[in-house]
């Protein structure tokens, strides 16, 4: 099982991420010491793709040999309150173009675009059926363009203390059916699937046709190990289904950020030994 750790390219208020983005020369150590510490992959999280130098980025990934299984784009709807779920049609067409930028950024590394909060919330404003035909919509539109660079977008379930919109597999794969183009597909998240899912491994098993990004933490958003998941189970399911694709951790940077990246590793090396 190859291994990732998410990391931010910018300044975010979002809290579970081992590093996140400063001033200055930051991102060829933290790559470095990553490349050290066994990680194959870094999924690369940002607000917007056109703030960055991206042939810096691409460069640095390069020189650590590393691949990007994904780009993370929540920061899009935290930070620029872009959604696909917006009333106001001009905000919902500025999110798609965002996400085309993300499609142009992941094509350098070849990873996939994550759906996960730009997708807005239902609130107030909205009801589900009108939440699911701007959300199919938006999607359609992401979807046609990645297709023609040949890049998946994954839907992330997240669970509801973060939206009220996709909180379970089922429903992601529900509208994943509805959009019906053949590039999207689906990522699911340890920490999200403890809260909402009655079983992870049941989960993992019934997604297997759509699952293609998987995201490790544990159930108190630590590193994997730090918490009461049982991840030989999870490990031994993935491997039961066929999935060969990245466990990219996105974890909260405890009891330090080094330490987080460092049990990350440690802990899976651990498993894979065992099984
Ligand atoms: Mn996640």
């Amino acid at each position: 099982m190859k291994l990732s750790l998410v990391i931010s390219l910018q300044p975010t208020s979002f809290e579970a991420l081992a590093f996140k983005g400063k001033k200055g020369e930051w991102l060829d150590p933290i790559l470095k010491k990553m490349k050290e510490l066994g990680f194959e992959g870094v999924e690369l999280a940002l607000a917007n793709p056109l703030e960055i130098n991206q042939t810096r980025v691409l460069k640095i990934v390069n020189k650590y040999g590393l691949e990007v299984p994904a780009i993370g784009t929540g920061q899009a709807y935290l930070r620029d309150k872009l959604s696909f779920l917006n009333s106001d049609e001009a905000i919902r067409k500025r999110a798609v173009e965002r996400i085309k930028r993300d499609v142009d950024f992941a094509k350098l590394f070849g990873g996939k675009v994550i759906i996960g909060l730009i997708r807005g919330k239902i609130g107030k404003r909205l009801d589900k059926a009108k939440a699911t035909n701007y959300f199919v919509e938006s999607m359609k539109a992401c979807a046609d363009y990645a297709l023609e660079k040949n890049l998946n977008l994954v839907i992330e379930p997240i669970n509801r203390y973060e939206t009220d919109f996709i909180n379970r597999a089922e429903e992601a794969i529900e509208l994943i059916n509805l959009i019906g183009v053949e590039n999207v597909r689906l990522l699911l998240d340890t920490f999200h699937m403890n809260i909402e899912e009655t079983s992870i491994e049941h989960t993992l098993e019934t997604s297997k046709p759509y699952l293609s990004h998987v995201h490790v933490a544990d159930s108190n958003r630590w590193a994997p190990g730090c918490g009461h998941l049982d991840f030989e189970s999870i490990v031994r399911t993935l491997e039961k289904i066929g999935y060969r694709g990245y466990l990219s951790a996105e974890i909260l940077p405890l009891p330090d950020q080094l330490q987080a990246a460092q049990k990350t590793t440690s802990f899976f090396m651990g498993i894979s030994e065992r099984l």
